[in-house]
């Protein structure tokens, strides 16, 4: 009789575990991407929890995914060439588009890329730019025209560039003429030569919260993602955006499942309700990046849709460069980015 009772309390426990954890979506995103009243909508309207934490690189996401074997994550926001690496690499599950009826709402011109056809395995967050920061107050933005103006003596310990690994090695290959997702041994050994020279004038690498640094008057110069430009410059007017004559970086971060998520229901209403047109615009309004979603775009007040730092014009985009996966050629890039930032 009492073990009777005893495995009836076991199951009743377990079943308020599983309950438990079904009632909760772990959200993994980049940092200062999301406003915090979305998630406290999301939770208001569906009854499940988000429990949230943040990455500043693709890099740590990844490797986080890798030792918890998939596990650990309900969703993700990997750039494209993370997308693609990751999905080949089976830590990616594939997304029940019937479940997502906002889907609809993508712009089409985001959709079904090379990184992932079809969009099996992921849907378009935000995108944007990496372009040059400078304070006008400290620097004549008429002698700033290209990457290649960074390695002035003018900028001596005071630059900060992005913590990211690919980005700041676009920088390198695009000064010296090549594609930023070269695959070249030389090329990319010649790059890390040229990012080398670079060092002295760099101060910080911060992907966290950059903004900070460029408002409190910290950092004058630097490389920066359009979003953190633009709210920068609503703190600090007197920075402009720059885009580099060699061609500005270009991503897009998209939304995706781990291959061992434990609530992949949660994980599909969670996408849904980011894609919803009046989220999307609130997060595209608060973090000032570009959103993928049409129907949010036309809801955007026309300050911030005719924007150039928040859209670019095509031109910007023509000379842009999207960065793919470049394969085996991660492994060269890693070895030379880890010498870099130990000053080697
Ligand atoms: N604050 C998060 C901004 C994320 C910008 N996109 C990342 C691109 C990585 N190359």
């Amino acid at each position: 009789m009492r073990r009777t009772a005893m495995a009836a309390l076991l199951v009743l426990a377990t079943l308020r575990l599983v309950h438990a954890a079904a009632a909760e979506v772990r959200f993994y995103n980049w940092s200062d991407y999301l406003p915090a009243a979305v998630l406290e909508r999301f939770t208001a309207e569906t009854g499940i929890r988000v429990r949230y934490s943040t990455y500043d690189s693709n890099e740590a996401m990844y490797a986080k995914l890798k030792l918890l074997r998939a596990q650990g994550y309900d969703l993700v926001v990997p750039s494209t060439y993370f997308i693609d690496r990751m999905r080949q690499e089976g830590l990616l599950r594939p997304l029940e588009r019937s479940r997502l009826p906002n889907f609809r709402h993508l712009d089409p011109r985001h959709l079904d890329k090379p990184f992932d056809p079809g969009n099996r395995y992921s849907v378009p967050y935000l995108w944007g730019t990496t372009g040059i920061a400078l304070n006008t107050a400290r620097y004549d933005p008429a002698r700033v025209s290209g990457w290649a103006d960074l390695w002035r003596p003018e900028f001596r310990r005071g630059l900060l560039l992005a913590n990211d690994m690919r980005e700041v090695f676009q920088i390198g290959l695009r000064v010296l003429g090549y594609s930023g997702n070269s695959t070249n041994p030389g090329q990319i050994r010649q790059a890390y030569e040229k990012l080398r020279m670079l060092m002295p004038n760099v101060r910080v690498f911060n992907s966290d919260a950059p903004q900070v640094l460029y408002v409190t008057g910290e950092i004058d110069a630097g490389m920066i993602w359009n979003g953190n430009a633009y709210r920068t410059q609503l703190e600090a007017p007197g920075f402009v955006y720059l885009y580099p004559r060699e061609g500005c970086g270009l991503w897009m971060d998209n939304l995706a499942i781990p291959a061992g998520a434990g609530n992949p229901d949660g994980a599909h209403r969670l996408i849904d309700f980011l894609l919803r047109p009046d989220i999307a615009r609130l997060i595209a309004e608060t973090t000032r990046y570009a959103s993928p979603n049409a129907e949010a775009v036309r809801q955007l007040p026309a300050e911030l849709r005719d924007n150039p730092v928040m859209y670019p014009t095509d031109e910007i985009l023509e000379k842009g460069e999207y960065t793919t996966d470049v394969g085996e050629a991660v492994t060269l890039y890693t070895h030379y980015w880890e010498w870099l930032k130990a000053g080697e």
